[in-house]
């Protein structure tokens, strides 16, 4: 629900819809007051992206796609956040995957969980892992909140993809031996640095571009799909993705044109 009357002429109509989502997500009580917050941090990052998908960004979404259609046993990570900016595109990339979504939130209450979950059913999932008794089980390491999860989602999963994330889980995660793909407007980020898969990009351009990838690259064998994974690397992704963001601020600086 839209709380302002925002003219579709507004020049930064689209981030402010973006910023009314996750404001209605706030009151409906499914998105942390900090996950305003954490928005904020992202827009700053966006805006030396140039509120675009970079190539290098969709280097990194094909790589993804390749990890999850490889993945026995793929499960899609929910915090507030991504429920109130994309549920539309987790139901698609469940239903794609054919695969489990996990309410997993940092800030965790039984109201949260509720609340995430109801956006999720409303909006098409059918099985929604992590809520209440679900999240019995517990990451290696990890004493927050985070480190619960469900005994047949997370725990077990070889690919979680958990977007907008804290570093700590996407370190246990990984020690755990799974694979983990990210989406983090900062490449900074500890969770940036220590996922396999980095998309550096806002989650509301990036996941239909990787439901559409998902879907074109569903028909490449496994060979393919490997040889694909193989060959990225996200070290060296994560660093064109600083030389991306330098670029800009250079031209920036200089007083060049930015809108391109
Ligand atoms: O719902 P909960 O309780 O699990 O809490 C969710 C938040 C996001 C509050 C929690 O995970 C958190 O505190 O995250 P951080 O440590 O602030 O990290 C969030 C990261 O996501 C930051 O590096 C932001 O730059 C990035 N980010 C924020 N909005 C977007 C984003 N990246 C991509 N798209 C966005 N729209």
């Amino acid at each position: 629900m839209v709380m302002v009357d925002i003219p579709k002429s507004h020049p930064r109509y689209e981030s402010l819809m973006v910023r009314e989502k996750l404001v209605s997500g706030f009151r409906g009580g499914a998105v942390a007051c900090e996950g305003l917050i954490a928005q904020g941090r992202g827009e700053a990052f966006d805006y030396i992206l140039g509120e675009r998908t970079h190539d290098v960004a969709l280097k990194a979404i094909k790589a993804a796609a390749c990890v999850l259609l490889l993945a026995k046993k793929p499960v899609i990570s929910v915090n507030g956040n991504a429920a109130a900016l994309v549920v539309g595109d987790i139901v698609t990339l469940s239903r794609l995957l054919l695969c489990p979504v996990e309410v997993n939130l940092f800030y965790r209450s039984r109201e949260r969980e509720d609340a995430v979950r109801k956006i999720l059913v409303d909006g098409g999932a059918s099985s929604v892992l992590g809520v209440s008794d679900d999240a019995s089980e517990r990451i290696p390491g990890l004493l927050h909140e985070r480190g619960r999860v469900s005994a047949s989602g997370i725990f077990c999963a070889d690919v979680v993809l958990v977007p907008l994330e804290d570093g700590d889980r996407t370190q246990a995660l990984r020690a755990m031996g799974k694979t983990v793909v990210t989406v983090d407007l900062s490449p900074f980020s500890r969770s940036a640095q220590a996922a396999d898969v980095t998309i550096v990009d806002n989650i509301v351009r990036c996941y239909p571009l990787l439901c559409s990838e998902i879907e074109r690259l569903k028909g490449f064998d496994d060979a393919q799909l490997r040889g694909i994974v193989d060959e990225f690397d996200n070290q060296k992704n994560l660093s064109l993705m600083f030389t991306a963001m330098r670029d800009r601020l250079s031209l920036a600086a200089c007083g060049g044109e930015l809108n391109g």
